[in-house]
């Protein structure tokens, strides 16, 4: 691909509900732009140049950001087809950092929906450019109309309609620009250029000045002129708008059909015209590594390097891909350049420009300009990549905590190594997925944002790692303790000729404080038990309470005081006296009234207030207590404390509450006794597979 400059690249990502024809639309705009493909892939047939990845083949829908440059009017445009599926949420964050507009993609058939509306408020905060382009004008039941007027009432008057279509449903056949109120019309894959329909003449006229009224919110001067009724061009109408979608004062919206390729190229010359480029988006502020001092970074080649990591992609075979967008200077091939989140140098063999799963080498990549790197040794996603000499730091990129957890397993003994590796592989390139061994419960465990997203985790540990698992909910980490003061005699005596095995030891329990752990004190006077026996008695006890007594689960907060015993001169030893340890303390659990302890969480859910009952009452029936309510922003914050148990679904059960639109996190906060009830089936089932084992 040949080389642009800064002021002639949009970086531009595609955001939208699941489904709402985002990879449709970019395989279109790649079939548009010429010289890619020569004919129109389909998502259902697996054949789209963006949703390259077989998991995504499998799934009819995008799991991957992918990077899709094409040029279009002599401009270069780094298309990100972003999924829309919650679960992929990570992704849009990523590609948030590095674009400087973005297309929303709304489905004409079910209007805005909740993944749009989320990350239409992740894009405020931003305040980035966007445009709306409404899909899926040909299908029954598309209506633009319904859509524009729910666009309006969610985000306000700065939405205007920048076209009106030319039909609906199977009539759809293009667009009236209301610019130049020229018509757009497609047939058989030809576009001409019309006069339109003479019923539509009012509709146009009224919609052209909506749009004449919300251009001219970004001109002083044109606001005037429209006020005083004053001819304006076409030009002027136009030049008003771009600068409109750039301060954020105007979304137009478009409207077309991403599978049939109607309207795809206004929604183009959009997209190069009116979303801006690097080189007049606000200065990029980075900080110098050790001193911290503030840096401002301008989108120049010849400035000092500054790249952000945005995605990692990690392949068994060729290894690390790590794709950057240049900020400032300009990254080249065979160069070292340096990571001041690691302290490392980095050598940079080849550098790429990527489309979907092809790499095209390049020599170099601008400012302004996005391109990948392979096997870099030590850079993870949100690092920044910089000259040594002149180092500074990008601020890094937020994820959210992950929200669902399983524990897995190979389904094969002797995996454990192939587990680990795809286990590590898969966390560095997925930043909201986690893996961890849980030395409490033994068990392996990922997390990641819903069951989708760790489903298809599984899927690639067997298909690119080549490890098989099976998976379960993780086990609650439970713990056992006491309510009464109790006694008891450890007596191990082994005595039956030769060298023999003697301890005697009385112990004592009483329960502590919750939290606090266990104490051992040493009563033993007059020698009963010699000094160097009193720690094997300890040893014997901590090993009995980590076997647990009722359920196999640790034993947590008590005090065990050794204050009597016996010993024989020569068959005593440090084994006797842990066996007698571990016998005293089985003993005494029998008469100190134990029970199962649970972790309780500290929960927070943020949801709009129409589902707090709802959500509320749900959390009562898993146990949980509320704590308080508060507001923040448009949302409802509950917080609350729920037992673990109930709430390794949580995630999925929230999101059928509220459609979606809930969110919330998780923390341990402390551990509480389990209610009798409950206790007795864990107890129950512990015995269960203890003799199954
Ligand atoms: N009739 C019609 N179908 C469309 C149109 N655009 C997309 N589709 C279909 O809608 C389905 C989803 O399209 P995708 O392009 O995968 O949607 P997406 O937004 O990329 O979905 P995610 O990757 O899950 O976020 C597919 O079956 C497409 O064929 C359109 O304009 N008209
Ligand atoms: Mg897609």
């Amino acid at each position: 691909m040949e080389r642009f400059a800064t002021e002639d690249i949009r970086n531009v990502a595609l955001f939208g509900h699941g489904g709402s024809g985002k990879t449709s639309l970019s395989e279109a705009m790649l079939f548009n732009a010429g010289g890619i493909i020569t004919r129109l892939g389909k998502v259902d047939e697996g054949n789209t140049v963006s949703d390259f990845d077989p998991d995504e083949q499998k799934k009819k829908m995008s799991v991957s950001t992918s990077l899709l440059p094409f040029t279009w009017k002599k401009r270069k445009v780094n298309l990100l087809d972003v999924p829309g599926f919650a679960d992929f949420i990570g992704e849009a964050i990523e590609a948030l950092r590095v674009v400087d507009g973005a297309v929303f993609v709304i489905s004409a058939v079910s209007g805005l929906e909740v993944q749009a509306e989320l990350l239409w408020s992740m894009a405020d905060e931003r305040d980035l450019p966007r445009l709306v382009f409404i899909n899926k004008m040909d299908r029954e039941n598309a209506s633009f109309r319904r859509c524009l007027q729910e666009l309006q009432e969610v985000f306000g008057t700065r939405i205007v309609p920048l076209q009106l279509p030319l039909g609906e449903e199977h009539d759809f056949h293009g667009v009236v620009d209301l610019t130049t109120g020229k018509a757009l019309v497609y047939r058989d894959g030809k576009m001409s250029e019309e006069n339109p329909p003479e019923e539509m003449r009012e509709d146009i006229e009224e919609a052209r000045e909506k749009l004449i009224e919300g251009a001219a919110e970004s001109s002083d001067d044109l606001m005037e002129r429209y006020l005083n009724e004053e001819e304006i061009s076409s030009e002027e109408v136009y030049q008003a708008l771009l600068a409109g979608i750039s301060s954020g004062t105007v979304v137009p919206v478009l409207c077309g059909s991403a599978t049939h390729n109607i309207a795809v190229h206004p929604l183009m010359d959009a997209i190069v015209n009116g979303l801006p480029s690097p080189a007049i988006i606000p200065e990029v502020k980075g900080v110098k590594p050790g001193s911290g001092a503030e840096v401002t970074l301008k989108p120049d080649e010849k400035g000092p390097l500054a790249a952000l990591v945005f995605k990692t992609v990690s392949d068994p075979y060729v290894g690390r891909l790590t794709y950057f967008r240049v900020f400032s200077g300009c990254l080249r091939a065979d160069s070292s350049v340096y990571n001041p989140n690691r302290d490392k140098e980095e050598r940079v063999g080849q550098i790429f420009v990527v489309r979907g799963k092809q790499q095209i080498p390049v020599r170099e990549i601008p400012a302004g300009d996005i391109g990948a790197v392979p096997k870099l040794a030590e850079t993870v996603t949100g690092d920044t990549l910089c000259d040594k000499a002149n180092p500074v730091q990008l601020p890094g990129i937020e994820f959210p905590e992950p929200v669902m957890s399983l524990a897995v397993e190979p389904k094969s003994k002797g995996d454990e190594d192939k587990l680990s590796t795809a286990l590590s592989r898969i966390s560095e390139e997925d930043p909201t997925f986690r893996a961890r061994r849980d030395p409490e419960v033994k068990q392996t465990i990922i997390s990641g944002m819903g069951e989708a997203h760790l489903e298809i985790a599984m899927e690639r540990m067997a298909r690119k790692f080549g490890v098989e698992v099976s998976s379960g909910l993780p086990k609650v980490p439970y713990k056992e303790t006491i309510r009464k003061s109790s006694r008891a005699e450890g007596k191990h005596k082994k005595q039956t000729g030769g060298h023999g095995q003697f301890g005697i030891a009385w112990v004592e329990i009483e329960p502590l404080e919750r939290g606090s752990g266990f104490e051992f004190v040493d009563k033993i006077v007059g020698g009963v038990i010699p000094k160097q026996f009193i720690p094997s008695v300890e040893k014997g006890i901590r090993k009995a309470m980590e076997e647990g007594y009722l359920a196999g689960y640790p034993i947590v907060d008590l005090r065990a005081t050794v204050y009597d015993g016996k010993y024989h001169p020569v068959d005593s030893s440090d084994i006797s006296f842990q066996i007698a340890g571990s016998l005293a303390l089985r003993g005494a659990m029998e008469g100190a009234d134990p029970f199962l302890l649970e972790p309780i969480m500290d929960v927070e859910v943020m949801v709009p207030e129409a589902y707090m009952g709802d959500v509320m009452g749900d959390l009562n029936a898993k146990r949980g207590k509320i704590l308080g309510m508060e507001r923040r922003g448009s949302l409802q914050v509950i917080r609350a404390q729920v037992p673990l148990a109930e709430m390794f679904r949580y995630s999925i059960d929230l999101r059928s509450i509220t459609g979606g639109r809930g969110t919330f996190t998780m923390s341990f906060s402390h551990y509480e006794e389990v209610p009798a009830h409950l206790a007795q089936k864990i107890i129950e089932q512990s015995k269960a597979e203890k003799e199954s084992s």
